[in-house]
């Protein structure tokens, strides 16, 4: 194993003999890639070089577009859809067969593999016995096509594009390269300087021919690095005492795992919904399932479920116990707010009191989605909710007022949307007087009686709740484009030690 010193002596040999022929390197990661060396090793060569003035260097970002193993293994032996067509052959299978057939598989991506096989004309089902059998004697693998195009650099539709990210079969990858030009001192380079008087040179005398790098008066002193705050810390920070400046308590959401019951199902989000599908869920297979949620709770949920109640028709589907027990990683901190609803009502049911409260949570929460400029399959929800009689939403709107223009936000403008749990619900947008354009700001709503009377919340207690994210607002006050230049092992050290205070609503 060459030592570390000699490679890199070696690679700053071919780097500056090639900047004293062609004067420029466009591009760090290319060259490194010419010269089969790691694109890190370049870097760590450029940064002395750098630092000695004998080379300058510009840092570039760019997004690169490569398969996942996933999708090498797509390319190497075809979409789990044509493969279990060539499996099936000329027979009729039942689901739970072909279950059998892709046994490595969950049942759920079984069942999401067939339903896209249907949609690709691979297969037909029997309406009456359910049988799968094959629609075609001959099948075009699209895509594993289309993994063949981009594993070649090829374009191909934004759409199918689109869903290769959502299979995980492709990912994009932000790079931060260099461009490379000759330092002030390039012409130095390679001279061996003595830059110590010791003991035997005077003895000896031969420091009286010693060849001494002049002594530079103007250097700088090597950087002392303290530790730096995380630009998300910052307005974690930030938005947490807008919260506790307004009365509001933190909430105890370090509990990313949790179950479908309180994710989900006590939120009135129907068993069939499509966000509590696998395409966007993260579901644990280990443990797979929580037991343990109150038994009442359990019946008054399915009860609304599927009958309805106070004035609700319900979704009129039948609630699975089975389903609301999966394990998932919370995809909403609204997950832990129903369980401090539901303690509350609790605490009422034994007193015969009810303490209205104030509550927040800032915390990660986890998304089965594609990522790209703006998204990642994590991120952190900000969630303010406060529980107290006869709430309207003119008190919403009042308190968001009073939480945004803390955080420089005036002049809201509200736009009706949907939730599962709360209705009336609404878009959140202020005008940005930097972007100088509206932006949406966070979502909000009221509670659902649906959601609040299986928990048990007396008559006329009110829930109105809000909720936004820490990344965007980072995004906007630190000008940042690309989220993976904010959060994940992308991120450049400069760019945190850099960044200056937040004040949020400056
Ligand atoms: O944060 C968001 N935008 C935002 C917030 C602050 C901000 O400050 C600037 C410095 C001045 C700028 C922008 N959004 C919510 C809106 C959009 O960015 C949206 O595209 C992305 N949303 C995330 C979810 O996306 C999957 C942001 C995240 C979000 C959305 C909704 C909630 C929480 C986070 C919620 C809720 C809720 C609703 C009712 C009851 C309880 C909780």
């Amino acid at each position: 194993m060459q030592p570390q010193v000699d490679v890199k002596n070696q690679v700053a040999d071919l780097i500056l003999g090639e900047l004293k022929h062609n004067a420029i390197i466009q591009s760090s990661y290319v060259w490194a890639l010419d010269h089969g060396i790691p694109h890190h090793t370049v870097i760590g060569v450029l940064k002395s070089l750098e630092a000695k003035c004998i080379a300058s260097i510009e840092q570039k970002t760019f997004i690169i577009t490569e398969l996942t193993q996933q999708g090498l293994d797509v390319l190497q032996n075809g979409s789990p859809e044509a493969l279990l067509w060539k499996q099936i052959g000329n027979r009729q299978l039942s689901p739970a067969e072909c279950s059998q057939l892709l046994s490595h598989m969950k049942e759920e991506t079984v069942k999401a593999i067939i339903s896209s096989g249907i949609k690709l004309n691979y297969f037909t089902v029997d309406k009456s016995s359910k049988a799968i059998s094959r629609k075609n004697q001959e099948i075009v693998d699209a895509i594993r096509e289309q993994c063949q195009q981009v594993s070649c650099g090829k374009q191909i539709d934004k759409k199918d594009f689109d869903y290769l990210k959502r299979r995980q079969y492709v990912v994009q990858k932000s790079i931060t390269e260099y461009l490379i030009k000759p330092g002030d001192k390039i012409s130095e380079y390679g001279i061996a300087y003595d830059t110590d008087i010791t003991e035997e040179m005077l003895r000896s005398g031969s420091w009286k021919t010693a060849n001494f790098k002049e002594y530079n008066f103007l250097a700088m002193g090597s950087k002392i690095l303290g530790g730096s705050l995380h630009p998300l810390l910052k307005i974690r920070e930030e938005i947490r005492m807008i919260f506790l400046t307004l009365g509001f308590e933190e909430m105890p959401t370090n509990q990313f795992v949790d179950s479908s019951f309180w994710n989900f199902d006590a939120l009135f989000q129907p068993q069939f919904h499509p966000a509590r599908d696998l395409h966007d869920t993260f579901f644990i297979e280990d443990p797979a399932e929580t037991h343990a949620h109150p038994a009442d709770y359990v019946l008054q949920v399915k009860d609304i479920h599927e009958k309805g109640g106070f004035g609700s028709l319900g979704y009129r589907y039948e609630w699975k116990e089975k389903e609301s027990q999966k394990n998932v990683l919370r995809t909403h901190t609204t997950a832990t707010s129903i369980r401090m609803i539901y303690a509350l009502a609790q605490e009422y049911k034994k007193t015969g009191k009810f303490t209205p409260k104030k509550y927040f949570s800032i915390d990660r929460v986890f998304r089965n989605e594609a990522t790209d400029q703006t998204h990642l399959a994590e991120f952190h929800q900000c969630e303010g909710l406060i529980v107290d009689y006869n709430l309207t939403l003119r008190d919403l709107i009042g308190t968001l007022k009073s939480y945004y223009e803390r955080q420089g936000l005036e002049n809201l403008q509200f736009k009706p949307t949907y939730n599962p749990y709360t209705e009336p619900s609404m878009e959140i947008y202020a005008f940005h007087p930097k972007l100088k354009k509206y932006v949406e700001i966070g979502n909000s709503g009221m509670f659902r009686p649906e959601v609040l009377k299986p928990a048990g919340i007396p008559d006329g207690v009110r829930v109105i709740a809000w909720g936004l994210s820490l990344e965007r607002p980072a995004m906007i006050k630190y000008e940042v484009q690309d989220i993976r230049s904010l959060i994940g092992p992308e991120v450049p050290y400069d760019f945190i030690r850099s960044n200056p205070i937040c004040r949020i609503n400056k």
